[in-house]
């Protein structure tokens, strides 16, 4: 019998190469654009070849390495479990469809309800970030830190939007954001935006509802950096989504009475 430090040390080993594995396999569709196969889900929201493709073969790995861990993808479906894998095969597919790099392939590990283990994987920059719980983040293996910026006028904040929510909700929020002084932006890859944060290119990502596939892995890689998070998996967050901040400890507060969270 194995502890739970082991299992999710093995886990943890497995999961930046899987992340990489992944995300080979999606610039191979990516460059290969007549391949891409793009059909749309529902108002600006898509769906290629490759994000079925890239899941298949995460469910995959899982399934050959960890043969009794569930798997929730944003493809495939799933439900909560004692050990579960959290997959986006592309976050940023509208992106991706569109031809723009900014996208990736984000992984995270839960057990028994905890977010362990994040990995976020950007092909066309060749970033991985990883992070486990109480063990730091990284960035190609150096140690990454959220932003020290406490001022609204000198931050950077990545208001993400989907059409699950009012436009007005969104407007709202750029506007608050924009009247504190700060510079609002949207990269449409909500995984990356989290690791951005993480990373201390912007200091904050918030979104209105996002589902648990596009945060789980970047939840773990902000608060190993010094981020704060909200309580995402709150409630029913896991199967349904919910909203999410992501912030740089100085601006923490001013963004959480604008996104209301
Ligand atoms: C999308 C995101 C986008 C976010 C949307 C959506 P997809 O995921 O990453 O930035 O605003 O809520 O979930 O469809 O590209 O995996």
């Amino acid at each position: 019998m194995v502890d739970t430090d082991t299992e999710i040390a093995q886990r943890f080993l497995a999961m930046g190469g899987l992340a990489l594995e992944a995300g080979a396999l999606a610039l191979r569709h990516f460059e290969d654009r007549d391949s891409l196969g793009v059909t749309m889900k529902g108002a600006q929201d898509f769906l290629t070849v490759a994000d079925g493709a890239v899941e298949a073969l995460l469910r995959k790995r899982v399934a050959e390495a960890f043969p009794g861990d569930a798997v929730l993808g944003e493809e495939g479906g799933g439900e909560a479990a004692e050990r579960l894998w959290i997959v986006d095969p592309i976050d940023g597919t509208a992106n991706f469809a569109r031809g723009e790099p900014h996208w990736c392939v984000s992984i995270g590990f839960m057990r028994a309800g905890v977010p362990e283990i994040g990995a976020i994987y950007m092909p066309a920059a060749d970033e991985l970030y990883l992070a486990r719980r109480g063990g730091g983040a990284t960035r190609n293996g150096r140690a990454i830190r959220a932003s020290d910026t406490a001022d609204m006028r000198r931050a950077t904040i990545e208001v993400g939007w989907s059409s699950r929510r009012p436009a007005s909700d969104y407007i709202d929020v750029v506007r608050g954001v924009m009247e504190a002084g700060a510079n609002a932006k949207r990269a449409a890859s909500g995984a990356l935006g989290i690791a951005y944060v993480a990373d201390g290119r912007t200091d904050a990502y918030c979104e209105a509802h996002i589902n648990s596939w596009d945060v789980a892995a970047g939840l773990v890689i902000a608060r190993e950096a010094g981020a704060w998070t909200n309580d995402f998996f709150a409630g029913d967050g896991l199967a349904k989504g919910n909203p999410v901040l992501v912030a740089a400890p100085g601006v923490a507060d001013a963004m959480r009475r604008l996104a209301g969270v």
